[in-house]
Protein backbone atom coordinates (compact mmCIF):
# COMPACT_ATOMS: atom_id res chain seq x y z
CA UNK A 1 0.00 0.00 0.00
CA UNK A 2 1.39 3.14 -0.70
CA UNK A 3 1.44 5.82 2.13
CA UNK A 4 0.48 8.67 -0.12
CA UNK A 5 -3.04 9.33 -1.89
CA UNK A 6 -3.16 11.36 -5.05
CA UNK A 7 -6.22 13.23 -5.33
CA UNK A 8 -7.72 15.62 -8.23
CA UNK A 9 -11.08 17.23 -9.07
CA UNK A 10 -12.74 16.41 -12.18
CA UNK A 11 -11.74 19.14 -14.29
CA UNK A 12 -8.14 16.94 -15.32
CA UNK A 13 -10.95 14.47 -17.18
CA UNK A 14 -8.94 11.58 -16.46
CA UNK A 15 -9.76 7.94 -18.46
CA UNK A 16 -11.71 6.01 -16.14
CA UNK A 17 -9.92 3.18 -16.35
CA UNK A 18 -6.70 5.29 -15.33
CA UNK A 19 -8.63 7.09 -12.42
CA UNK A 20 -9.58 3.20 -11.06
CA UNK A 21 -5.47 1.52 -11.87
CA UNK A 22 -4.22 4.22 -10.33
CA UNK A 23 -6.78 4.18 -7.22
CA UNK A 24 -6.79 7.97 -7.52
CA UNK A 25 -9.62 9.95 -6.19
CA UNK A 26 -11.60 12.45 -8.27
CA UNK A 27 -13.65 15.42 -6.55
CA UNK A 28 -16.37 16.63 -8.94
CA UNK A 29 -16.97 20.07 -9.58
CA UNK A 30 -20.76 20.56 -10.53
CA UNK A 31 -22.81 22.29 -13.53
CA UNK A 32 -25.63 23.76 -12.79
CA UNK A 33 -28.77 24.25 -15.47
CA UNK A 34 -31.40 26.15 -14.07
CA UNK A 35 -32.28 25.01 -10.51
CA UNK A 36 -30.56 21.72 -10.94
CA UNK A 37 -26.97 21.25 -10.15
CA UNK A 38 -25.25 18.08 -11.39
CA UNK A 39 -22.08 16.81 -10.18
CA UNK A 40 -19.40 16.66 -13.98
CA UNK A 41 -18.96 12.63 -14.68
CA UNK A 42 -20.97 11.77 -11.99
CA UNK A 43 -24.59 12.79 -12.28
CA UNK A 44 -24.08 14.00 -16.09
CA UNK A 45 -21.57 12.94 -18.10
CA UNK A 46 -19.99 14.97 -21.54
CA UNK A 47 -22.28 13.98 -24.21
CA UNK A 48 -25.48 14.42 -22.09
CA UNK A 49 -23.44 17.94 -21.14
CA UNK A 50 -23.47 18.53 -25.13
CA UNK A 51 -26.99 17.70 -26.31
CA UNK A 52 -28.50 19.75 -23.38
CA UNK A 53 -25.99 22.83 -24.15
CA UNK A 54 -27.38 22.70 -27.15
CA UNK A 55 -30.97 22.55 -26.52
CA UNK A 56 -31.02 25.60 -24.01
CA UNK A 57 -31.59 29.01 -24.08
CA UNK A 58 -30.71 29.08 -20.57
CA UNK A 59 -27.22 28.97 -20.24
CA UNK A 60 -25.58 26.85 -17.67
CA UNK A 61 -22.62 27.94 -14.71
CA UNK A 62 -20.36 26.27 -12.76
CA UNK A 63 -19.70 25.83 -9.28
CA UNK A 64 -16.21 24.09 -6.83
CA UNK A 65 -16.53 20.99 -4.87
CA UNK A 66 -18.08 22.27 -1.38
CA UNK A 67 -15.22 22.32 1.66
CA UNK A 68 -17.11 19.58 3.36
CA UNK A 69 -16.87 17.55 0.71
CA UNK A 70 -12.98 18.07 1.21
CA UNK A 71 -12.81 17.47 4.66
CA UNK A 72 -14.95 14.03 3.89
CA UNK A 73 -12.52 12.98 1.37
CA UNK A 74 -9.29 13.67 3.09
CA UNK A 75 -10.26 12.08 6.45
CA UNK A 76 -11.52 8.92 4.59
CA UNK A 77 -8.39 8.90 3.15
CA UNK A 78 -6.53 9.57 6.67
CA UNK A 79 -7.53 5.76 7.79
CA UNK A 80 -5.13 4.84 4.97
CA UNK A 81 -2.89 6.71 4.30
CA UNK A 82 0.09 9.32 6.11
CA UNK A 83 -0.07 12.04 3.02
CA UNK A 84 -2.09 13.42 0.25
CA UNK A 85 -1.65 15.65 -2.57
CA UNK A 86 -4.19 16.92 -4.09
CA UNK A 87 -3.65 18.38 -7.29
CA UNK A 88 -6.60 21.39 -8.81
CA UNK A 89 -7.02 23.40 -11.86
CA UNK A 90 -5.27 26.90 -11.50
CA UNK A 91 -5.98 28.79 -8.54
CA UNK A 92 -6.65 32.03 -11.79
CA UNK A 93 -10.04 30.34 -12.74
CA UNK A 94 -11.54 28.21 -9.80
CA UNK A 95 -11.33 28.44 -6.25
CA UNK A 96 -11.04 24.92 -5.72
CA UNK A 97 -7.40 24.80 -4.74
CA UNK A 98 -7.77 27.23 -2.39
CA UNK A 99 -10.86 25.59 -0.73
CA UNK A 100 -8.79 22.29 -0.77
CA UNK A 101 -6.10 24.05 1.19
CA UNK A 102 -8.34 25.57 3.69
CA UNK A 103 -9.97 21.82 3.85
CA UNK A 104 -6.33 20.90 4.47
CA UNK A 105 -5.91 22.96 7.10
CA UNK A 106 -9.26 21.33 9.14
CA UNK A 107 -7.77 17.67 8.72
CA UNK A 108 -5.93 16.94 11.77
CA UNK A 109 -4.79 12.92 11.10
CA UNK A 110 -2.89 13.21 7.37
CA UNK A 111 -0.63 15.73 5.74
CA UNK A 112 -2.46 17.19 2.96
CA UNK A 113 -0.84 19.49 0.15
CA UNK A 114 -2.45 21.40 -1.90
CA UNK A 115 -0.95 21.79 -5.64
CA UNK A 116 -2.40 24.20 -8.12
CA UNK A 117 -1.37 23.23 -11.62
CA UNK A 118 -1.85 26.26 -12.63
CA UNK A 119 -3.68 24.82 -15.94
CA UNK A 120 -6.53 22.38 -16.02
CA UNK A 121 -7.94 19.47 -18.30
CA UNK A 122 -5.84 17.02 -19.93
CA UNK A 123 -2.39 18.50 -18.95
CA UNK A 124 -3.86 18.66 -15.19
CA UNK A 125 -4.27 15.08 -15.86
CA UNK A 126 -0.61 14.42 -16.35
CA UNK A 127 0.19 15.95 -13.28
CA UNK A 128 -1.71 13.34 -11.49
CA UNK A 129 -0.53 10.56 -13.24
CA UNK A 130 2.86 11.27 -12.93
CA UNK A 131 2.42 12.01 -8.75
CA UNK A 132 0.06 8.43 -8.60
CA UNK A 133 2.88 6.92 -10.72
CA UNK A 134 5.60 7.75 -7.90
CA UNK A 135 3.29 7.50 -4.89
CA UNK A 136 2.94 3.71 -6.08
CA UNK A 137 7.02 3.64 -6.68
CA UNK A 138 7.16 4.89 -3.12
CA UNK A 139 9.14 8.06 -3.35
CA UNK A 140 8.68 10.83 -1.21
CA UNK A 141 5.87 13.49 -1.28
CA UNK A 142 8.85 16.32 -1.61
CA UNK A 143 10.35 14.66 -4.81
CA UNK A 144 6.68 14.26 -6.24
CA UNK A 145 6.18 17.76 -5.49
CA UNK A 146 9.54 19.01 -7.30
CA UNK A 147 8.60 16.63 -10.36
CA UNK A 148 5.04 18.51 -10.52
CA UNK A 149 7.05 21.76 -10.22
CA UNK A 150 9.75 20.33 -13.16
CA UNK A 151 6.74 19.57 -15.51
CA UNK A 152 5.09 22.62 -14.57
CA UNK A 153 7.60 24.13 -16.11
CA UNK A 154 7.65 22.70 -19.85
CA UNK A 155 4.14 22.39 -19.80
CA UNK A 156 2.21 24.41 -22.35
CA UNK A 157 -1.20 24.69 -23.53
CA UNK A 158 -2.58 26.65 -26.53
CA UNK A 159 -6.89 26.74 -27.42
CA UNK A 160 -9.38 28.14 -29.49
CA UNK A 161 -12.69 29.22 -28.42
CA UNK A 162 -15.44 29.45 -31.26
CA UNK A 163 -17.30 31.75 -29.63
CA UNK A 164 -15.41 34.10 -26.83
CA UNK A 165 -18.46 35.15 -25.04
CA UNK A 166 -18.85 32.19 -22.67
CA UNK A 167 -15.33 32.72 -21.32
CA UNK A 168 -15.96 36.63 -21.02
CA UNK A 169 -19.94 36.22 -19.31
CA UNK A 170 -18.07 33.82 -16.45
CA UNK A 171 -15.42 36.11 -16.07
CA UNK A 172 -12.31 33.91 -17.08
CA UNK A 173 -11.15 35.79 -19.69
CA UNK A 174 -8.49 38.05 -18.67
CA UNK A 175 -6.27 41.40 -20.60
CA UNK A 176 -8.85 41.00 -23.57
CA UNK A 177 -10.49 44.77 -23.01
CA UNK A 178 -9.45 45.66 -26.85
CA UNK A 179 -11.56 42.88 -28.09
CA UNK A 180 -14.60 43.27 -25.83
CA UNK A 181 -16.74 44.52 -28.95
CA UNK A 182 -15.16 42.29 -31.30
CA UNK A 183 -15.68 38.94 -29.19
CA UNK A 184 -17.41 37.05 -32.19
CA UNK A 185 -15.38 38.29 -35.04
CA UNK A 186 -11.74 37.19 -33.37
CA UNK A 187 -10.33 33.78 -32.73
CA UNK A 188 -7.24 34.88 -30.61
CA UNK A 189 -5.14 31.84 -29.35
CA UNK A 190 -5.33 31.61 -25.90
CA UNK A 191 -3.51 30.30 -22.46
CA UNK A 192 -2.29 30.47 -19.35
CA UNK A 193 0.01 33.09 -17.85
CA UNK A 194 0.10 33.91 -13.90
CA UNK A 195 -2.91 30.81 -13.76
CA UNK A 196 -5.07 33.14 -15.52
CA UNK A 197 -6.36 32.72 -19.25
CA UNK A 198 -5.02 35.18 -21.43
CA UNK A 199 -5.10 35.88 -25.04
CA UNK A 200 -1.67 34.93 -26.80
CA UNK A 201 -1.89 35.93 -30.77
CA UNK A 202 -4.93 38.07 -31.81
CA UNK A 203 -5.95 35.75 -35.11
CA UNK A 204 -8.72 36.38 -36.94
CA UNK A 205 -9.97 32.94 -38.34
CA UNK A 206 -9.99 29.47 -36.27
CA UNK A 207 -7.69 27.70 -39.44
CA UNK A 208 -5.15 30.44 -39.14
CA UNK A 209 -5.15 29.82 -35.23
CA UNK A 210 -5.22 26.55 -35.40
CA UNK A 211 -1.75 26.76 -37.82
CA UNK A 212 -0.59 28.80 -35.13
CA UNK A 213 -0.93 26.50 -32.45
CA UNK A 214 0.69 23.78 -34.67
CA UNK A 215 3.58 25.55 -35.09
CA UNK A 216 3.65 26.56 -31.69
CA UNK A 217 3.64 22.96 -30.56
CA UNK A 218 6.29 22.33 -33.49
CA UNK A 219 8.93 25.04 -31.95
CA UNK A 220 8.99 22.10 -28.65
CA UNK A 221 8.62 18.93 -31.19
CA UNK A 222 11.29 20.04 -33.53
CA UNK A 223 14.05 20.10 -30.96
CA UNK A 224 13.69 16.26 -30.28
CA UNK A 225 12.60 16.44 -26.87
CA UNK A 226 10.25 13.51 -25.96
CA UNK A 227 7.17 15.36 -25.36
CA UNK A 228 3.70 14.05 -24.31
CA UNK A 229 1.04 15.74 -25.93
CA UNK A 230 -3.04 16.04 -26.18
CA UNK A 231 -5.47 17.36 -28.59
CA UNK A 232 -8.45 18.75 -26.45
CA UNK A 233 -11.72 19.12 -28.23
CA UNK A 234 -15.38 20.26 -26.53
CA UNK A 235 -17.26 17.48 -28.62
CA UNK A 236 -15.22 17.92 -32.09
CA UNK A 237 -13.90 13.99 -31.62
CA UNK A 238 -13.17 13.79 -35.34
CA UNK A 239 -11.54 17.00 -35.60
CA UNK A 240 -9.41 16.05 -32.62
CA UNK A 241 -8.32 13.00 -34.21
CA UNK A 242 -6.99 14.38 -37.75
CA UNK A 243 -5.38 16.82 -35.66
CA UNK A 244 -3.84 14.07 -33.55
CA UNK A 245 -2.67 12.08 -36.22
CA UNK A 246 -1.21 14.90 -38.20
CA UNK A 247 0.92 15.78 -35.49
CA UNK A 248 1.91 12.26 -34.46
CA UNK A 249 2.93 11.53 -38.28
CA UNK A 250 5.03 14.52 -38.17
CA UNK A 251 6.40 13.84 -34.81
CA UNK A 252 7.77 10.62 -33.72
CA UNK A 253 9.10 11.70 -30.67
CA UNK A 254 5.63 12.63 -29.54
CA UNK A 255 3.36 10.70 -27.55
CA UNK A 256 -0.08 12.50 -28.45
CA UNK A 257 -3.52 11.21 -27.66
CA UNK A 258 -7.09 12.90 -27.42
CA UNK A 259 -9.30 14.33 -24.73
CA UNK A 260 -11.99 16.26 -24.02
CA UNK A 261 -13.08 19.68 -22.43
CA UNK A 262 -15.72 18.11 -19.87
CA UNK A 263 -18.75 20.36 -18.88
CA UNK A 264 -17.20 22.23 -16.16
CA UNK A 265 -14.99 23.86 -18.75
CA UNK A 266 -17.02 23.44 -22.01
CA UNK A 267 -19.24 25.71 -19.54
CA UNK A 268 -16.76 28.26 -20.67
CA UNK A 269 -15.38 27.56 -23.71
CA UNK A 270 -18.25 26.79 -25.12
CA UNK A 271 -18.85 24.23 -27.60
CA UNK A 272 -16.18 23.56 -30.77
CA UNK A 273 -13.16 24.78 -28.48
CA UNK A 274 -9.87 22.86 -29.27
CA UNK A 275 -6.18 22.99 -27.90
CA UNK A 276 -3.47 21.47 -27.95
CA UNK A 277 -1.40 20.99 -24.62
CA UNK A 278 2.20 19.50 -23.53
CA UNK A 279 5.10 18.72 -21.54
CA UNK A 280 8.16 17.53 -21.56
CA UNK A 281 9.30 14.26 -20.51
C1 LIG B 1 -15.59 26.83 -11.08
O1 LIG B 1 -16.79 27.14 -11.09
O2 LIG B 1 -14.90 27.00 -10.07
C2 LIG B 1 -14.96 26.23 -12.32
C3 LIG B 1 -14.45 27.24 -13.28
C4 LIG B 1 -13.82 26.62 -14.51
C5 LIG B 1 -13.33 27.66 -15.49
C6 LIG B 1 -12.85 27.05 -16.78
C7 LIG B 1 -12.39 28.11 -17.76
C8 LIG B 1 -11.99 27.54 -19.12
C9 LIG B 1 -10.66 26.87 -19.11
C10 LIG B 1 -10.11 26.49 -20.48
C11 LIG B 1 -8.92 25.62 -20.25
C12 LIG B 1 -8.15 25.14 -21.39
C13 LIG B 1 -7.02 24.24 -20.93
C14 LIG B 1 -6.14 23.72 -21.97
Amino acid sequence: MSRIAIVTDSTAYLPSEAVEQSGITVVPLSVIFGETSYREDVDISTASFYEKLQATADLPTTSQPALGRFIEVFEELSKEYESIISIHLSSGISGTYQTARTAAEEVDNVDVYAFDSEITCMPQGYYVLEAAKMASASETVDTILERLEEMKRSTRAYFVADDLSHLHRGGRLNGAQAFVGSLLQIKPILHFENKRIVPFEKVRTKKKALNRVFELFAEDAATGAVIRATVIHANRPEKADTMRKELADTYPNADIDVSYFGPVVGTHLGEGGLGIGWCKL
